[in-house]
């Protein structure tokens, strides 16, 4: 049986009608990758080339509510109480609605607590609680996989952001991309670590990290290379962090990120997203090693250092890099937990642009 409401093209079926008010808000935080990801196998899927390793941060995060509503002839989206374009939000809720036999279209309200698309993996977080949200609100009980494989399809960084503490995310081979899911190396409280962010931009970076990637896979001529030492890179990382080996976790990620900006920097158009304020914190960060202070700096598709450094050494490394030029703002983060449900939406942060 299928109901229509206001004779329009919309309808419902009986499911919708007994699930409740239609209605759930989720909390997930951002993540940092140690490995990184940067190439898709399938882009119509959203499945990465590579496998990644990354940290989820606990004081960058995005509340999200989904409400299903017969009222709506579309979806709708506000990111941090202002209308955005819902395509690529309402790609994942077909992908829900599909899955739950609903045909209802949603309002959608995403608060960040920190600057949106600059490099701070608001995607990740964005899409992670997306997915719990949507899901939820439709009906669905998904395990964490499958969660996880739900939230890859809006980003790829998102499916890592399901989880708390350290997270692997594995490439899959499988056409149907089932097996293109993350899960926890490791709880954050099993080896504590801090991660100091510096921004020295708010601002929305220019390219898009999708658009960006799909750019290197068929112009940069370091893109094979890039594919060949993923497994050694994924390897070293997971050996490092079962063995809580700081400096290799450190060595690795800086690594990492330098062979990422390579790949970047690289492709035509080249993708230089660094400014001398990101250059600056860099060299600050592999200063404070030489003189006794363990960091490590890492570096996403965006302007902003983050250094990776033990708990008790956080206040040292956020007042260091406060105070290099061009850096406008210091957070320090731990490691944060698993996508959430929450009773309700944070307050945007004052100040977020
Ligand atoms: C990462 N980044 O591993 C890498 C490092 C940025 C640099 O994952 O196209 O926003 O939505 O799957 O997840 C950013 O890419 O890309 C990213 P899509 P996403 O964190």
């Amino acid at each position: 049986m299928r109901l229509k409401y206001g004779g329009r093209d919309r309808s419902t079926t009986v499911a919708d009608t007994i699930r409740g008010d239609l209605t759930a808000v989720a909390r997930a935080h951002s993540n940092i990758a140690l490995v990184k990801y940067w190439g898709k196998r399938d882009p119509a899927l959203n499945t990465p080339a590579t496998g990644s390793i990354s940290v989820t941060l606990d004081a960058l995060a995005t509340d999200t509510r989904v409400s299903f509503d017969p009222s709506l002839a579309a979806d709708q989206f506000h990111l941090d109480d202002r209308p955005e374009p819902a395509s690529r939000v309402s790609a994942l809720l077909d992908v829900v609605r599909s899955q739950a036999g609903l045909t209802l279209h949603a309002r959608v309200n995403s608060t960040n607590n920190f600057p949106s698309s600059a490099g701070l993996a608001s995607s990740a977080s964005g899409f992670a609680a997306l997915a719990l949200a949507a899901s939820r609100a439709a009906g669905l009980a998904l395990t964490p996989r499958e969660l996880s494989v739900l939230a890859r399809r809006g980003s790829g960084s998102a499916a890592r952001s399901v989880f708390g503490g350290y997270v692997e995310m594995h490439a899959g081979t499988a056409a149907s991309g089932l097996d293109s899911f993350a899960e926890q190396l490791l709880p954050g409280a099993d080896w504590p670590l801090s991660v100091v962010v510096a921004i020295t931009e708010p601002q929305p970076k220019p390219v898009s990290s999708t658009a960006g990637m799909l750019g290197s896979a068929t112009t940069s001529p370091f893109y094979p290379g890039w594919l060949e030492t993923a497994d050694r890179d994924l390897d070293t990382m997971r050996r490092a962090i079962t063995e809580r080996d700081f400096r290799t976790l450190g060595e690795e990620a800086e690594h990492s990120c330098l062979k990422l900006h390579s790949l970047m920097l690289t492709t035509r158009p080249a993708l230089i997203y660094w400014n001398a304020g990101t250059m600056a914190a860099m060299h600050r960060v592999i200063r404070l090693r030489e003189e006794g202070l363990p960091a490590y700096f890492t570096i996403d598709a965006g302007p902003q250092v983050k250094a990776l450094c033990a708990p008790e050494d956080a206040s040292a490394v956020a007042a260091e890099l406060g105070a290099v030029p061009g850096v406008r703002q210091v957070r320090i983060s731990a490691l944060g937990p698993a996508a959430h449900l929450v009773d309700d939406m944070a307050p945007a942060e004052p100040g977020n642009p």
